[in-house]
């Protein structure tokens, strides 16, 4: 390894393992049916346990909750609905006692249309505010501006009766986005970081942070590049890194934060420029690709079964791509807004156990900064819910509406929000057998899963072989070898249909990870050159697995249903 690369190893969030909280559905201290900031405290000891280091916290602002927090109309204040400023300094300081550290959410592409900001905007277009948004006349004749539409469906604008200009709104309609070619709202956007900052986060998460540059000309979409939706225009934009370089020279930079953008339909290339040191920009990326390979062509409301071998092949590109360019992937596989992992890519019911493990080995043994999203490591599922009345997700009930106003069936509807909702992800928290999992006394604001009675954290801190216990095992592992974090990736398997295998390249060691994502027992022979290679006369050690029958490494594997081995070869 070169010195610079050895530096950039040496940051201590590169051996780190986030863990996601969405404090809505993680746990109700009041008996209002939702979760709050005092809940969180309340499990500290819990993610400790587990090994976590950082808590990405959720947006707990002010916000009329449209998009659930993601709709901000205050950024300065706690929602009542979560508890008090005084509870948030008490969470910063509880954490902090115990060695962990703070990563808050920033939500700045948008603020709700609740927010000061965009009530002083709407009031009259000579107002000092009306400039912190992007308004537009109609087309010449008549109508929307441009043909860009909304993430959650339906027209990227807004019409505005009193002024008779139009508002842009990539998200929902009461997500109103800001215009940083305005230079006072970059500055009170900096202010704003700067107030968490001085509270003593450590960190910050930013919500579609490379959505803020727009193509000024704001051109129509001529769909030459699908979905042809207007993001061509807006994504990765011309003045982004600008930005971005500001705030890390104003406030990321001097307060020493760690820094995670999120970043929609974005590129290697860029991502590479996000999150390279000499970059000054971000710690490190979110991309979705991996996320989107079984939406048929980019259509996220049509179901396919998922693609596996363009999952391997995003996964293999990202790694070496990110690790040749010198950027730094957020590994993960579950968020709020994605379906459960466990549902989608493995078995939830027979094998739900192993797949959850599986997806878990195979992740942690990546390079990148893992995160964890809550109710993973205890292997949550999908809910299935078999009636609409059950979604709350603005975009879901969105979408199902426009779905059956295109003529879909409400039972085809329903199946492809079973699979699709980000509600999958959002079912309150399942901590023991208990009335609603113990997740509240009162009547949780979204249904609590069926399962909860045999899937709930409460039983897996008892058992030795346990989800959590394995999650538990692996953050510990990236600690103790270096490999998880400095090894060159190389993919193994070869376009195998249903063995992804990896090796991490290290200094005399390897890291081998292999993984059966199907329920066939197999046999899976490591091609001769990687064999070498890894040193076939070494000594193996197994590191963690999810069944008992291969513990030793061998070139010729024998792989029951969704097993998943991780062994560290020694080459010397
Ligand atoms: O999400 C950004 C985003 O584009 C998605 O992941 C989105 O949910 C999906 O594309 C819809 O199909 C972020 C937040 O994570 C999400 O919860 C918010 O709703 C969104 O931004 C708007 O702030």
């Amino acid at each position: 390894m070169n010195q610079v690369s050895q530096a950039r190893t040496a940051e201590w969030w590169r051996r780190s393992t986030v863990y996601q909280v969405y404090p809505k559905s993680f746990r109700d201290t009041t008996g209002n049916g939702t979760g709050d900031i005092r809940g969180l405290t309340e499990k500290l000891d819990y993610l400790q346990e587990l090994g976590i280091d950082i808590v990405w916290l959720q947006p707990v602002y002010v916000s009329p909750g449209h998009d659930n927090g993601y709709d901000v109309a205050d950024y300065e204040r706690i929602n009542p609905e979560f508890g008090t400023m005084e509870d948030f300094d008490e969470l910063v300081a509880e954490l902090h006692r115990r060695g962990m550290k703070l990563m808050t959410d920033i939500v700045v592409n948008h603020t709700s249309t609740e927010h000061e900001w965009f009530k002083q905007a709407i009031s009259s277009r000579d107002n000092l505010y009306r400039d912190y948004y992007i308004w537009k006349d109609p087309a010449p004749g008549g109508g929307v501006p441009n043909n860009w539409q909304s993430k959650f469906g339906g027209p990227a604008w807004q019409y505005d009766e009193a002024s008779g200009q139009y508002y842009l709104t990539l998200f929902d309609k009461t997500q109103a986005d800001l215009n940083w070619e305005n230079e006072q709202v970059r500055r009170e956007v900096n202010e704003m970081m700067l107030f968490w900052a001085h509270k003593g986060v450590d960190g910050f998460r930013m919500d579609v942070i490379n959505l803020i540059s727009k193509d000024q000309r704001f051109p129509d979409d001529d769909g030459s590049v699908p979905p042809g939706d207007g993001r061509k225009y807006y994504t990765d934009g011309p003045r982004v890194h600008e930005y971005i370089r500001a705030m890390y020279d104003e406030v990321f930079g001097p307060y020493e934060l760690v820094t995670v953008g999120e970043m929609s339909s974005t590129t290697l290339e860029q991502c590479i420029r996000y999150s390279s040191p000499e970059q000054r920009e971000f710690s490190m990326t979110f991309n979705f690709h991996h996320l989107k390979v079984d939406y048929p062509n980019g259509r996220k409301w049509e179901l396919m079964p998922y693609d596996f071998e363009a999952l391997k092949r995003l996964f293999s590109e990202w790694q070496t791509g990110m690790q040749e360019g010198g950027g730094w992937n957020a590994l993960f596989f579950n968020n709020h807004d994605q379906p459960r992992a466990l549902s989608r890519f493995t078995d939830d019911t027979v094998y739900r156990k192993e797949s959850a493990k599986l997806l878990a080995t195979t992740l942690h043994g990546l390079q990148g900064t893992p995160y964890v999203y809550q109710g993973e490591e205890i292997g949550m599922p999908n809910p299935r819910w078999k009636s609409i009345e059950e979604f709350r997700d603005i975009e879901s009930l969105n979408m199902y509406r426009i779905l059956c106003e295109q003529g879909t069936s409400p039972e085809q509807a329903l199946a492809i929000l079973q699979e699709r909702s980000r509600d999958n992800a959002r079912t309150p928290m399942q901590w023991e057998n208990s009335p609603n999992a113990g997740f509240t006394t009162g009547t949780p604001w979204l249904k609590v899963d069926e399962r909860y009675p045999d899937i709930n954290v409460q039983r897996e801190l008892e058992r030795p072989d346990s989800i959590f216990h394995h999650y538990r095992r692996l953050i510990a592992l990236r600690k103790a070898h270096a490999v998880f974090t400095d090894g060159i990736y190389r993919r193994l398997d070869e376009a195998h249909p249903e063995v992804f295998a990896y090796a991490r390249m290290g200094d005399g060691e390897a890291l081998v990870v292999v993984s059966n994502f199907s329920s066939k027992e197999i046999t899976f022979r490591l091609p001769d050159d990687h064999w070498t290679d890894l040193g076939a006369e070494g000594k193996d050690t197994l590191l963690l697995g999810n069944t008992a029958e291969q513990a030793a490494f061998t070139q010729e594997l024998r792989l029951s249903p969704y097993a998943s081995y991780m062994w560290l070869i020694s080459q010397n």
